[in-house]
């Protein structure tokens, strides 16, 4: 792909005092079905520059001023290194939008941790193929299946300010713990079927919060994702997962994305690379468009 003369990110990093602060942890050593997922900042990154500075429905991005820090260091194995990028995560102001590239979906266990520091009573969009809400899956309790059961623990996040949305492939363990901890589970199913009720009930769940979203793309059916660690059936369009988290959060304050699971050395033309780089140039596009509408009020506080 020839991106001669094209600046990463739609040539919007520069600037003191930053909109927007992006990371990368590239570590997939969670992954247990197939590697690859340590390859996705780096890719992302370099296919950013293709993306130009302008929203879907053409709202300009210019004059969101992006900084990127780079990768962050997990280590080889998330149990022992979680504290290292959670720390420097956590010291990003809360006035900037945090957006994270994983790795595989352990890497939102630093990424959720230091995003509840950064906000106090936050609440999660999980918006993926599978819950990984298990306790112990494949061998290990540091394993993908285990990603937000670990992300809780290490966040302190109450389980019942979680929602889970365009789940598809579940443990009996999983829905358990989704019932016992009264979590908002809203299948992909119940996403197709009739996507502006689904995202009415979970912008109603977290109406008036802060809200991190963590985006596994294997929310995304394969046809629009293939490249990702563990492929799902039946999943979003790229289109839905656009229009859901649009109505999902509206009502609300998005405070973080992460985006995972993105397998670079299974992908085909580096669509599912491009598929993570629409979400994160629409979600800033959604974030922009929000502080915009609150400019007033803000001002009218002072
Ligand atoms: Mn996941």
């Amino acid at each position: 792909m020839n991106l001669d003369g094209l600046r990463p990110w739609g040539g919007l990093v520069g600037g003191s005092a930053p909109d927007v602060v992006i990371a990368g942890i590239a570590y997939d050593g969670s992954a247990v079905y197939r590697k690859g997922a340590a390859l996705a900042p780096q890719r992302i990154r370099q296919l950013s520059a293709a993306m130009p500075p302008v929203t879907e429905e053409g709202h300009l991005l210019t004059g969101l001023r992006v900084q990127d820090l780079g990768d962050l260091d997990a280590g080889a194995d998330i149990e022992a290194g979680w504290m290292g990028p959670m720390q420097r995560l956590a010291e990003v102001p809360p006035e900037a939008f945090l957006t994270v590239l994983g790795g595989d979906h352990c890497t939102a266990i630093s990424t959720l941790a230091a995003e509840v520091r950064r906000h106090p009573g936050l609440y999660v969009l999980w918006v993926d193929a599978h819950p990984d809400l298990c306790d112990f899956s494949r061998g290990g309790h540091w394993t993908c299946g285990c990603a937000l059961r670990r992300a809780l623990d290490a966040s302190g996040i109450e389980p019942s300010r979680v929602v889970i949305a365009g789940g598809r492939d579940y443990d009996p363990e999983e829905l358990e713990f989704i019932a016992a901890n009264r979590m908002l589970l809203v299948s992909a199913a119940e996403i197709a079927r009739d996507l502006p009720a689904a995202a009415r009930k979970i912008a109603e769940r977290l109406e008036g919060q802060k809200v991190h979203v963590s985006f596994d793309i294997d929310v995304l059916d394969p046809a629009f994702a293939p490249g990702t660690e563990i492929p799902s059936s039946g999943g979003l369009s790229s289109r839905q997962a656009l229009e859901l988290l649009r109505g999902a959060t509206e009502r609300a304050q998005v405070v973080g994305f992460d985006i995972v699971e993105v397998s670079p050395p299974f992908d085909n033309g580096d669509i599912t690379t491009f598929a993570a780089l629409k979400l994160i140039f629409e979600v800033w596009g959604m974030v922009k468009s929000a502080r915009a509408a609150h400019l007033p009020e803000l001002r009218g506080k002072r």
